[in-house]
């Protein structure tokens, strides 16, 4: 009864189904009672916070789309949607951590994995027992990750792997890694590379003013055997890494808006009671601005990712498609974030608010999973025919 009540300037709930509403719900429920009232502190700290992970299994949010045979909670990709929408309303850094367990992890296991791959790690998984992380990125391939150095050789009996990542979400406390390397043709593979290997190390990554309750570090692989049976055998090539990026942008696009509302629903219940020339500040032209301006984005923001959410489940999206709703929406949850904080004045730089976190949080949103930039070069190619990033 007293759950948020999120922006719904159109209706949309008619759109969405009881399981629908059901699962988003819940999920705003457990955000409410175990994440709102500890996140600040763990920011604060730097600190992701170990004990939620068996409440995020527990709402659906590790592996929500995956069959319920492989440990996953069979939903559709309009309920993950609303779980990301919810788990991210809280906080961008959790949302991160159940990003890459489900579409970089889960997903790459169940798509491109063996069936012995599937039951041996998706379960667990699902449940946290496990947690993973996605090696993509490198140090000197960002933006353009098919230029990866990581590479392995194959030994005979087993891989040999070399190379290192580099910003890596959940490394340092991740049971299993799914790896991106090329092996000796120059074809990028997938591995999954598990904790304790030998020559496996993942260093944590300090001092950012972003997305501080979610660890972030480097895997740097010296020499490390891995056994041929953790080769995912199913899809090769930079497609592969790439697939797995649609399933995690995708739920991107419907965290920002959480994000959004957060900000939105703060700036407006302050604007309303702040008092400054004897009236409340939501009571002036300029305030009122900037709330209609961030209720109208919100709007559009959720009628992009609700009819993305149809063609997924039709399994008609494009990449494309997918990179304009991740760019458009990010976008505009970091404008809300600026302008929200502003109408809290001096108020909005604190931690008593959530608003600056959710702002720091979305500039580094706005550069993982493809930066503002390359998501408008990816629209850019779909319309022209022309890559401009080669
Ligand atoms: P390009 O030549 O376009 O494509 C290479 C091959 O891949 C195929 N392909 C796809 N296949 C499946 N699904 C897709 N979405 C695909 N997109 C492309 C394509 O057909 C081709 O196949 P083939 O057989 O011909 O080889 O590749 P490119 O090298 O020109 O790069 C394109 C570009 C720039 C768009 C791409 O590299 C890109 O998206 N860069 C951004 C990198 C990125 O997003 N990194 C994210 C790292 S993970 C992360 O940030 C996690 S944060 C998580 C969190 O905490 O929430
Ligand atoms: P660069 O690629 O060096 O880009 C620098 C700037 O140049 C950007 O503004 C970019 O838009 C621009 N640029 C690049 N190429 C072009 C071009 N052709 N034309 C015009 N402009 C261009 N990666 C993973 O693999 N797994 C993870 O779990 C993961 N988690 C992350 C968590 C955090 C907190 C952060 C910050 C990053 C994470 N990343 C992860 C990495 C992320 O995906 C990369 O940071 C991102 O893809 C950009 O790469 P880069 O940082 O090397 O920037």
């Amino acid at each position: 009864p007293d759950l948020f009540q999120a922006p719904d300037y159109y209706n949309l709930d008619e759109l969405l189904t009881d399981e629908h509403k059901m699962v988003r719900d819940a999920a705003r429920e457990w955000v409410k009672r175990e994440v709102s009232p500890i996140i600040e502190d763990y920011a604060q700290k730097a600190e992701f916070p170990t004990q939620i992970i068996k409440g995020l299994a527990d709402i659906g949010a590790f592996g929500p789309y995956i069959p319920e045979e492989y440990g996953g909670a069979g939903l559709d990709q309009i309920s993950y949607g609303l779980i990301m929408q919810e788990i991210e309303r809280g906080d961008s850094g959790v949302r991160s951590t159940a990003s890459v367990q489900s579409s970089l992890v889960m997903y790459p296991i169940w798509k491109y994995g063996t069936e012995e791959q599937r039951k041996k790690y998706l379960p667990k998984l699902a449940s946290g027992e496990f947690m993973g992380c996605f090696g993509l990125t490198e140090p000197d391939y960002g933006s353009n990750p098919g230029g990866m150095i990581t590479n392995y050789k194959d030994m005979g009996d087993h891989y040999l792997l070399n190379g290192a990542k580099m910003w890596i979400s959940n490394a340092p406390f991740a049971d299993v890694a799914v790896v991106w390397a090329k092996n000796e043709e120059g074809r990028i593979h997938g591995l999954i590379v598990e904790r304790g290997m030998e020559g496996f190390t993942t260093p944590e990554t300090h001092n950012k003013w972003s997305l501080r309750a979610s660890a972030t570090g480097e895997l740097i692989f010296d020499n490390v055997k891995v056994p041929k049976e953790n080769l995912l055998p199913n899809k090769t090539g930079l497609g592969a890494p790439l697939g797995c990026l649609d399933s995690a942008r995708y739920g991107i696009a419907w965290g920002a808006i959480g994000a959004a509302m957060d900000c939105y629903d703060t700036a407006l219940r302050y604007a309303k009671e702040r008092v400054q020339f004897d009236k409340p500040i939501a009571a002036t032209q300029l305030q009122q601005k900037k709330l209609a301006e961030m209720i109208t984005e919100i709007t559009k923001a959720q009628l992009l990712t609700w009819r993305l959410g149809v063609l997924r489940n039709e399994g008609k999206a494009t990449t494309a498609q997918i990179s304009m709703a991740k760019r458009n929406n990010v976008d505009m949850a970091l404008t809300i974030a600026r302008e929200a904080r502003q109408m809290l004045g001096g108020m909005g730089i604190t931690g008593e608010y959530s608003i600056m976190r959710h702002m720091m949080n979305l500039e580094s949103v706005i550069t993982y999973e493809g930066t503002h930039d390359i998501h408008l070069l990816i629209t850019g190619m779909d319309v022209t025919g022309h890559a401009a990033f080669k």
